[in-house]
C-alpha cells in the first residue's frame, strides 16, 4: 500500500464500508489517495473569458434588472470546472459588476473581503468608511472586511469593473456575516483622498497602531502604479519568470494590501516571454495594457486589455507579449503564506 493506490476492493470488504457507511464512518485507506495527493489536483481549469463579450451580456442585464433590485448587478465568472460554485478558483471570486449613470449600489457589509479593478468608464465612486473615491481605468480599490460600502455613478456612462472576492474561504470556514443599511448611500464624514494622504504618503500618523489587516489606503490609482512600473523599466532587470512584477501592500505593515487576497501588478516588455513557473496559489490575470499569450499546462490562451483569465494551481504558466504589457493578478498567496502551504517552482532561475 502508497500513498497513491487504493487497496482492492474486495466484496467483504465493500459490504463492511456498506455497514457502517450507514453509522456516518468511512475508511481512510478508501480515500486516502484522493484526500492526500502528492501534488494538488484541482477541478479548476484554465479558462479566458473575453471582455467585450462579457461587456455585451452586462448592458444587456442594465436593460433587465437595475443595480438597486440586484443589490448588485454582477456577472460571475464561473471557473467551468466549478460550476455552480461561485467560484474562479478553488478560494477564490470573480464577477464583472455595472453600475450605470444615475444608479447607486446600496450601502452594505460583509464578513468578504473585496478588490474592485476597473476596466471600462471613468468617474464613478465607491465609498469605504465615510471616504469616497473616483474611480478610473486600471485603478485597484479595496472593500475590507465589515466595512460599509456603497458604489454610485453620477457620470453619462456604464461603470464595469471586475470584483474579486475571498468569499469561498469566508464560506470554508462558516464565517460570513453580511447586513444592509437603511440608507442607500451612507454618510460621507472624510474628504476624497484623506487615507491617501494620511497612509500613502511615505508617512503615517505618530502613534498610529493598526487594528485592521487590511490596508487603510483603498484606491491604488493606475496612474501612481503605472508611473512606478515606467520608472523601473528603465533599469531593465526583467526576472526570468515574472519581467517586472510588483505587489499591492499595506503601507502600514508592509505585507499584502488585503489579509486573504494577494494582488500584483506586472510589467512585460514588447518580445519577453516568461520562464515556465508553476506556483500553488491559482491566480486570475486581467491584462491591462499590451497583447500577448499566456500558456497554461501547455494549453495556449490570447489576450488583450481587460480580458480576464485564470490560471490553476500547480500548472505551468509562461507568459509572451507582443507588445509592452501590464497585467494585474490576484490570488490567495498572502493566506497560503501564513498558513505555510505556498510553494513555487521557478524551474533553473
Ligand atoms: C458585493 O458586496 C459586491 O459591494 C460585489 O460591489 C460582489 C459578491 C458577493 C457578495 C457581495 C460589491 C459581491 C458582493
Amino acid at each position: 500500500m502508497s500513498l497513491t493506490e487504493k487497496p482492492e476492493e474486495t466484496p467483504e470488504r465493500l459490504a463492511f464500508y456498506d455497514k457502517i457507511d450507514k453509522e456516518a464512518f468511512t475508511p481512510l485507506w478508501a480515500v486516502m489517495s484522493s484526500i492526500i495527493t502528492p501534488e494538488p489536483k484541482s477541478a479548476c481549469q484554465p479558462h479566458i473569458w473575453r471582455f467585450e463579450n462579457a461587456r455585451a451580456h452586462l448592458l444587456e442585464a442594465g436593460g433587465l434588472i437595475t443595480a438597486k433590485e440586484a443589490e448588485r448587478r454582477v456577472l460571475i465568472l464561473e471557473n467551468p470546472g466549478l460550476r455552480g460554485t461561485s467560484k474562479i478558483t478553488t478560494s477564490l471570486y470573480a464577477g464583472l459588476q455595472l453600475v450605470m449613470p444615475g444608479e447607486v449600489a446600496p450601502a452594505h457589509r460583509h464578513s468578504q473581503s473585496a478588490l474592485r479593478f476597473v476596466l471600462d468608464g471613468s468617474g464613478a465612486h465607491t465609498a469605504v468608511n465615510g471616504e469616497r473615491t473616483e474611480m478610473q481605468y486600471g485603478d485597484f480599490v479595496i472593500t475590507p472586511p465589515w466595512a460599509w460600502h456603497d458604489h454610485g455613478n453620477t457620470t453619462d456612462e456604464p461603470m464595469i469593473w471586475l470584483d474579486g472576492l475571498d468569499i469561498p474561504i469566508v464560506t470554508h470556514f462558516d464565517a460570513s456575516f453580511a447586513e444592509g443599511m437603511d440608507a442607500d448611500e451612507q454618510p460621507i464624514t472624510r474628504q476624497t483622498g484623506d487615507s491617501l494622504a494620511r497612509f500613502g504618503a511615505n508617512m503615517l500618523p505618530v502613534d498610529y497602531r493598526q487594528e485592521k489587516l487590511a490596508s487603510p489606503i483603498f484606491n491604488y490609482s493606475y496612474a501612481r502604479s503605472r508611473e512606478a512600473l515606467e520608472k523601473m523599466k528603465a533599469q531593465q532587470e526583467w526576472d526570468p519568470c515574472h519581467g517586472l512584477k510588483m505587489r499591492y501592500v499595506n503601507p502600514v505593515d508592509g505585507g499584502y494590501a488585503m489579509p486573504t487576497i494577494a494582488p500584483f501588478l506586472q510589467l512585460l516588455p514588447k518580445g519577453f516571454k516568461t520562464a515556465a513557473y508553476r506556483s500553488t496559489d491559482a491566480t486570475v490575470h486581467v491584462p491591462v495594457e499590451g497583447r500577448g499569450r499566456t500558456s497554461i499546462a501547455g494549453e495556449t490562451f490570447e489576450w488583450g486589455p481587460r480580458d480576464i483569465f485564470v490560471v490553476p494551481s500547480w500548472h505551468h504558466v509562461s507568459h509572451e507579449a507582443d507588445e509592452e504589457a501590464v497585467l494585474f493578478s490576484y490570488s490567495d498567496r498572502v493566506a497560503q503564506e501564513k498558513l505555510g502551504l505556498f510553494r513555487q517552482d521557478r524551474g533553473n532561475n
